[in-house]
């Protein structure tokens, strides 16, 4: 019998990770009917003064923020990882095996205005947070014993996100963190056998085919990867194979921001809710090494099932063999690439 994708359960392998995913497209036979709920959001005030986010106010921490009108990035005040502390490596009877890790915590603040996303800010602002990400990822990755800086975003109560107020965070470390390095790998095997990146040909496929295609301007290309786990996952690829914030041209920032304007868009309007993920880049590491093999980009991953209040959960087999879903990547590619891009407040 000849495999169906949209009939026949099915294993994808993710290129950039070596893993596979496990699809099961006869789960859902009738079309996966998203329910345009319009979940009772209150409206946030422009300025909070309980938020430890918004300008001027005294945070968690001991600190206080200046009254910043764009952008601005201080030290995590609760960093999971610290600068002095102890790198030694411990390995007790080769079976108690640990490594002491250095790094700093960063908390980003995208906007002055409380009530604001990434999806509802101007591409002016969204350029400026791009400016921002930018030099963080040159200042940190200067260090010498920063070897990668991730740089992230958890959005929405389901995430976990401790703040509405519109901010990311970076951890940048001395170890290349796990999935990063699973992609360096796969990242690395490619170059040696094609001399090309594994993006840039994947790249090409997709632009060709254009049935996993969301969203593309003159230096970024938004898909849903063929291996995508989550139901509307999505990866932001780089036209141009460069591998660092720091290789970006100017046009190349205006881009990025006018994508992640476009992604995050779509994305609030496939309920009409704030829509909640985390996403973050994954760019060359900062080990000072050339990485030709190293091609940037971004992953979206939101939570989202079938409603706004329904998420996915990655529980029983998916914690315990393999992770899965329902609806294939071609059909969420669909239902995001027809979506409308004027976000759902500013239209009527
Ligand atoms: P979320 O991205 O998960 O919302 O986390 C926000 C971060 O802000 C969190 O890591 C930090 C928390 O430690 N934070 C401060 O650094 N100072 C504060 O005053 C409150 C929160
Ligand atoms: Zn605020």
């Amino acid at each position: 019998m000849k495999l169906d994708f949209t009939k026949h359960p099915h294993r994808r392998l993710n290129l950039l990770t070596g893993e596979w995913v496990q699809v099961s497209p006869h789960r859902t036979k009738r079309p996966w009917q998203g329910q345009e709920e319009e979940t009772g959001q209150d409206k946030k005030p422009e300025y909070d003064p309980d938020c430890y986010l918004c300008p001027g106010n005294d945070r968690a921490g001991d600190g206080r923020n200046p009254e910043y009108t764009s952008t601005f990035s201080f030290v995590n005040d609760f960093s999971a990882l610290l600068p002095d502390t102890s790198n030694e490596k411990v390995n007790d009877s080769d079976l108690l095996i640990a490594k002491g890790e250095r790094g700093i915590c960063k908390v980003i603040c995208f906007s002055p205005r409380h009530d604001l996303t990434l999806a509802e800010m101007e591409l002016p602002q969204i350029e400026n947070v791009v400016d921002l990400w930018v030099s963080e990822y040159k200042e940190l990755g200067q260090k010498d014993f920063i070897n990668y800086v991730q740089i992230f975003e958890n959005r929405g109560e389901v995430m976990g996100s401790s703040n509405p107020h519109p901010h990311g965070q970076i951890w940048a470390q001395e170890t290349i963190p796990e999935e990063p390095a699973k992609e360096l790998n796969r990242f690395k095997d490619h170059y040696e056998k094609h001399g090309s990146t594994v993006l840039s040909d994947y790249l090409k496929l997709e632009l060709e085919r254009k049935e996993r295609l969301v969203a593309e301007n003159d230096h970024f290309v938004v898909v849903v990867p063929f291996w995508a786990f989550w139901p509307f996952e999505t990866l932001v690829i780089s036209k141009r194979p460069f591998a660092r914030f720091t290789d970006m041209t100017d046009e190349e920032r205006k881009g990025l921001a006018d994508i992640l304007k476009k992604i995050t868009v779509k994305y609030d309007n496939v309920f009409k809710v704030s829509f909640p993920y985390s996403a973050g880049f994954h760019p060359a590491p900062t080990d000072g090494k050339d990485h030709p093999e190293w091609h940037f980009h971004m992953h979206f991953y939101p939570p989202l099932l079938r409603s706004a209040n329904i998420k996915k959960f990655r529980v029983g087999y998916e914690m315990l063999a393999n992770s899965q879903r329902d609806v294939t990547a071609e059909y969420s590619a669909e239902w995001l690439r027809e979506l409308p891009d004027v976000h759902y407040k500013k239209r009527r």
